[in-house]
Order: structure tokens, then sequence, then C-alpha cells
């Protein structure tokens, strides 16, 4: 209803309007899965701020949306995704800042672990309103799929991915592109920090969610196009341990995750198209 709108934002800017982009969106498209060097992309995209940061010039938006993608050695897949999710991000009017949080080498990657430090250091920039946790790989190719978090529950954006010919794979999946408000994700005490390699990281958040009462909204327009894998390796390996670690889930939940995370933070670089971080954490456990 209209009694959202608060009495400070009728002189000028008017915050409900952001949403109503209806005219700048097109639905679905069909991207070319291209990718551009940062000077290209920094050229194409003008009105991005150094950093990565973008703010809606017409209306005031009211939530602050920070874009976490958790990286490693995945630099083809980035600015594959980038020319893709900056424009729907400006059509969107999104309010927004994209942080690069790359895992520092040597040992196996932690997605987990990289959306815990993501999220703490994102603080540290600046007090966003949302998280939105973004794999690499993964293109939007529907942009009525807002990338805002729900007030009440976490959200799962990626919903409908290529992959699986645009079906749902299966119920519980919740990966891809999540986002949490930062009441949301403390309340889950965040994402565990001990699913190293490929798998259950994503399960193990979702029974989270629910344990702590949330439920998970699943948008319907989330269509996404995964970014084919040339090579394999590493990340993308399952993991054996994954099984034994996802058994415990409920015993860890408050002991494990936001509140345990130990990571280091090697460097930070603010970069035209984003603000990089790269992160250490603690492989040899
Ligand atoms: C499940 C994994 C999830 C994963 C999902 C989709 O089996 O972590 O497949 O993966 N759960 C376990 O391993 C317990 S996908 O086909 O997109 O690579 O997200």
């Amino acid at each position: 209803g209209t009694s959202v709108i608060p009495a400070w934002s009728v002189t000028m800017k008017d915050f409900v309007n952001c949403w109503n982009v209806s005219t700048y969106l097109v639905g679905r498209f069909q991207p070319k899965f291209t990718e551009f060097t940062p000077k290209e992309l920094a050229f194409m995209f003008p009105s991005l701020q150094e950093g990565g940061v973008f703010t809606p010039s017409s209306c005031t938006q009211d939530q602050k949306a920070a874009i976490l993608i958790p990286y490693r050695d995945r630099w083809k897949h980035l600015h594959t995704l980038l020319p893709v999710l900056i424009p729907l991000l400006m059509r969107q009017n999104v309010a927004f800042r994209i942080f690069i949080i790359e895992q520092e080498l040597p040992g196996e990657f932690n997605k987990g672990a990289l959306f815990n430090a993501g999220y703490l250091e994102a603080l540290k920039v600046e007090d966003f309103d949302c998280f939105i946790f973004h794999d690499v790989d993964m293109v939007p190719v529907n942009d009525r799929n807002p990338y805002r978090c729900d007030s009440q529950n976490p959200v799962h954006l990626a919903a409908y991915v290529d992959k699986f010919k645009y079906e749902p794979f299966y119920d519980g999946l919740f990966g891809g592109v999540v986002g949490f408000t930062k009441y949301q994700y403390e309340q889950v005490n965040g994402a565990s920090n001990m699913y190293f390699g490929w798998g259950a990281e994503d399960d193990d958040l979702r029974d989270r969610v629910f344990k702590k009462n949330f439920t998970i909204v699943r948008r319907p327009e989330g269509f996404y196009n995964m970014i084919k894998h040339s090579h394999g390796k590493s990340q993308w390996t399952p993991s054996l341990e994954r099984f034994k670690v996802y058994s415990k889930r409920y015993e860890r939940q408050d002991v494990d995750g936001l509140n345990s995370i130990v990571y280091h933070q090697r460097d930070l670089n603010i970069f035209p198209l984003y603000t990089w971080i790269k992160i250490w954490i603690n492989t040899t456990e």
C-alpha cells in the first residue's frame, strides 16, 4: 500500500518508484556469453563508480545491496557474468556494490567460509541491508527477478537453471544465488565453515534457514544460465567428506558459522568494477 512512503521522501526522490522499473525491463532474454576485459567493462558502464558501486539517480533505494561473489581462479567466468549482471542491476534500480571474495591458495575451496568472511568484510565498508551471495558462473536471463531481499525470509533467486532444463532440480535447492537481510543472516549464524570442496554447503544453509523458523522465498522469475566449465578440478570435485559434515549440521549450527569464522583479510582493492577482497582461511584442519 501507499502507507510505506515516509514523509521525508515526498520532497524529491520517490523510493517506492525505485522498484517501479517496468519500462526498463525486458523479461526473459538470451545473453551472449562474451568475456570482456575490466577496462572494456568500465568503459561500457560509465555510471558505475569506483569499487563497483551504483546508486540510482532518479529515485532513492530503500535497500543497499552487497553483491558478494565467492571467487577463485574463474577470471573468464567473472568477466562473462559482469557484462550481463551489471546492466541488469542498473535496469532494476538496485543500489549496489560488487565484492569479489577471493580465497587465497592453497587449499580446497570453501564457499561457506567465503560467504561469512565476505559478509563481515562488506559490513566494514558500508552498512548494507541486503546480501546477495552470487555464484560466479550463474548468469541471470530474466531481469524481472529483483536483486532485492525479502523483509521476512531468505530468497532463492537462482530457482530455474538451464542445466536442469529450467525445472526445479529438487525441492530443497538453495544454491547459485541467494539473498539474506542482515537480520536473517545473523539469525541462522551464516553458513557453515566446514565444507571444503564441492557440494552440500548450500543444503546445509537451507536447513539452517528452516531450523530458525524461516521459510524460503523462491522467485518464479529466477531464470539463470550456467557458464560451462572447460576445466574441472579443485572446487568442482565433489567432496567425500560432505555427507559426514552434513549429518551433524544441527549440532553445529550455533557454534559453526558467522560466530566462529577464522580468516584474515589479505588485501582489499578498489577497482573500477568491483571491490576485490582476498581472504585467507585455514584449510589445514
Ligand atoms: C546436490 C548438492 C548441492 C548442489 C546440487 C546441485 O546434490 O550442493 O546438487 O548441483 N548436494 C550435495 O552434494 C549433498 S549442481 O548440479 O548444480 O552442480 O548445489
